[in-house]
């Protein structure tokens, strides 16, 4: 089926313009880190290569699927059109109801969804110019690419558009397939009716997996069955615009070690809005974690921005946020695919971030690449105890990436230091055989290297009063209750956390939202939420302690006081021991 081979590399330096010159003195190091993983991935990928002269990479030409690539009609007066909002005024009981009834399964507008074109336009491509002026056509050696969406219970509407949006956008020499993997949905439609639907777009294929198992088995079973040189991972509920295929599989061939996602644009969640790339906007954000692992965005720091010497450049990522990326399919296996024993959803993005650098691959966004995603509030699928699944998730790749900062982990982080006591997380040890086989670099490595601005707590422990020996204690904290007026000295000293931030601020553990709070003109102390955040540079003065004291903030006089088993603020005298805190 394959054609005589033509080595790869001549193709694809030719939509390759200078800057990646500076690519290579920068990647060089990864290069001398990693020669076996770089020599044994390069040989790989050339034995995949497929470009022949007469056969379009494809499994189908483009003649054949003319009648399904062809761009829609599109009435460009309707609503969500050209990725406008869908919005309908007046809406009668039944059409409110309906719409109630949407957004309760899906976290989203379904109603809207339902309403706007299958097939919509995203009109103009607004994308920067130094996109626009990369020239793919001319070169023969890009990969072709499977896509795999793997769906629980996703609305018809979007995962159809998602389906649609690719076959309108994606070169039809460059995608293989469309994989649909149904993980166990219960919904009646896409267990009876998709595989028929799917049938006339010729590529787009169902797979199911019978037993609900979550996200990375499922996506898995896509893998295995995909055909295609690189995977390109989508959710269920995305649009790609314009150009977003090319400029992914392009990175991956100049860098087969590369795991690359686009920017991801958000789709308005109550009406459908696509916010389309505005290139007078360079704000970039880049993924991050926090200590108690959660994914989330950051802007990209200035040496990243100076280094981007235009607007094809990737930008480096700590971490992604796991739905929507391409990697060689060689190069996915190499490096030990998922952890299949993560079950249903989470966790996933961050081993695999911390994977692919530690074991000598890059994480990449490309900007030039943009996919619209449906962000939603909260999760709509229902799995058992999830909270403690998604926990479980957690320790797992700590226990195999984080080495000695699990601990920070597990401080926290206070549910998962608990499956981590009780060992309830399963075996791991293939995991630790998968990273000695790869030779992967510790968890140390990755933070000093590639996310130097990661903020590692190193004062923490007890606040014991030196006078009393009693340690502060806050009485617990509900999550939706902003404020905790009660905090106490006792003397079991038993597990509250705390941590002093270089800003000053006394974190309160395991919640690390929850700072210690003076209130003005009052004795009571408080625990407020923090209110330093992205948006501040500096937290409240309210917020703001002096250690070696315990002063209350250097402009004011009163100090953190024991008095009756209760912790107020008095004012400072050096000689009092029940101002006498330290930190242990
Ligand atoms: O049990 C499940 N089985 C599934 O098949 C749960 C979910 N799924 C499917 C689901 O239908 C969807 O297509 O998995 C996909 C992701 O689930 P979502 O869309 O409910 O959640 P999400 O968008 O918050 O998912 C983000 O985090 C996940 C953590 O496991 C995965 O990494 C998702 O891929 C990730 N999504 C993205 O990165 C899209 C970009 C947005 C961001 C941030
Ligand atoms: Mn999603």
């Amino acid at each position: 089926t394959h054609s005589p081979l033509r080595p790869l590399f001549p193709g694809i330096f030719c939509f390759l313009f200078l800057p990646y010159i500076f690519f290579h003195s920068y990647y060089n190091f990864n290069d001398r880190a990693f020669p076996l993983t770089s020599q044994r991935l390069m040989a790989n990928m050339s034995l995949l290569d497929r470009s022949g002269t007469d056969c379009p990479s494809g499994f189908y030409t483009k003649e054949e699927l003319k009648p399904h690539l062809q761009r829609p009609l599109q009435d460009s007066m309707a609503q969500g059109a050209n990725g406008k909002a869908f919005v309908l005024q007046l809406m009668n009981p039944e059409e409110q109801d309906e719409k109630l009834r949407g957004f309760d399964k899906n976290q989203f507008n379904q109603f809207a969804s339902d309403r706007i074109s299958l097939h919509r336009d995203l009109g103009k491509d607004t994308r920067h110019t130094d996109c626009l002026e990369q020239k793919f056509w001319r070169c023969p050696g890009l990969p072709t690419t499977s896509v795999i969406i793997v769906f629980h219970n996703e609305a018809w509407s979007t995962l159809l558009r998602t389906v649609y949006s690719i076959l309108h956008t994606a070169p039809a020499a460059l995608l293989t397939e469309i994989l649909l993997v149904d993980d166990a949905s219960t919904d009646d439609c896409l267990k009876t009716r998709l595989d028929e639907y799917v049938e006339q777009l010729k590529i787009v294929r169902v797979l199911r997996q019978r037993e609900r198992k979550g996200l990375v088995t499922a996506r898995l079973l896509g893998a295995q069955a995909a055909q295609g040189e690189v995977l390109t991972f989508l959710d269920s509920h995305c649009e790609c615009f314009n150009g977003w295929l090319e400029p992914l599989l392009a990175r991956i061939a100049e860098q087969p070690t590369a795991v690359v996602s686009p920017k991801i644009a958000s789709i308005d969640r109550d009406n459908l809005k696509f916010s389309k790339p505005r290139p007078e906007m360079h704000h970039y954000m880049r993924g991050n974690f926090d200590w108690r692992l959660t994914f989330g965005w950051e802007p990209i720091p200035e040496a990243e921005k100076i280094r981007r010497k235009n607007e094809t450049y990737p930008i480096r990522t700590p971490t992604f946020a796991g739905g929507i990326f391409s990697v060689s399919k060689s190069y996915f296996e190499h490096m030990g695919t998922y952890d299949d024993q993560m079950e249903f959803w989470g966790g996933e993005n961050l081993e695999m971030s911390f994977r692919v650098w530690q074991c000598g691959g890059q994480l990449e966004i490309i900007p030039c690449s943009v996919v619209g995603h449906i962000f939603r509030r909260q999760s709509p699928h229902k799995f058992p105890n999830s909270s403690s699944i998604i926990i479980r998730n957690l320790v797992r790749l700590a226990e195999v990436w984080l080495d000695e900062y699990k601990w920070v982990f597990y401080r926290a982080n206070r549910m998962a230091a608990l499956v981590y006591k009780e060992n309830s997380f399963g075996d791991v040890t293939e995991r630790h055989k998968l990273r000695e086989r790869l030779k992967c670099r510790d968890f140390s490595w990755y933070l000093k290297n590639i996310y130097p601005e990661a903020y590692v707590p190193d004062i923490y422990g007890r606040l014991e009063n030196i006078g009393l020996k009693c340690c502060l204690d806050v009485e617990k904290t509900k999550k939706q209750q902003k404020s905790v007026q009660k905090i106490n000295c006792n003397n079991t000293c038993g597990t509250q956390y705390f941590e002093y931030t270089p800003q000053h601020e006394v974190w309160l553990n395991p919640d690390n939202e929850m700072c210690l709070h003076a209130n003005p003109g009052k004795s009571l102390v408080s625990v407020e939420l923090c209110q330093l955040n992205g948006k501040v540079s500096a937290p409240p003065p309210e917020q703001v302690w002096i250690f070696t004291q315990v002063q209350h903030n250097p402009s004011s006089d009163k100090c953190l006081t024991v008095a009756r088993g209760q912790v107020i603020l008095t004012k400072c005298t050096s000689t009092r021991l029940s101002q006498s805190w330290i930190l242990i």
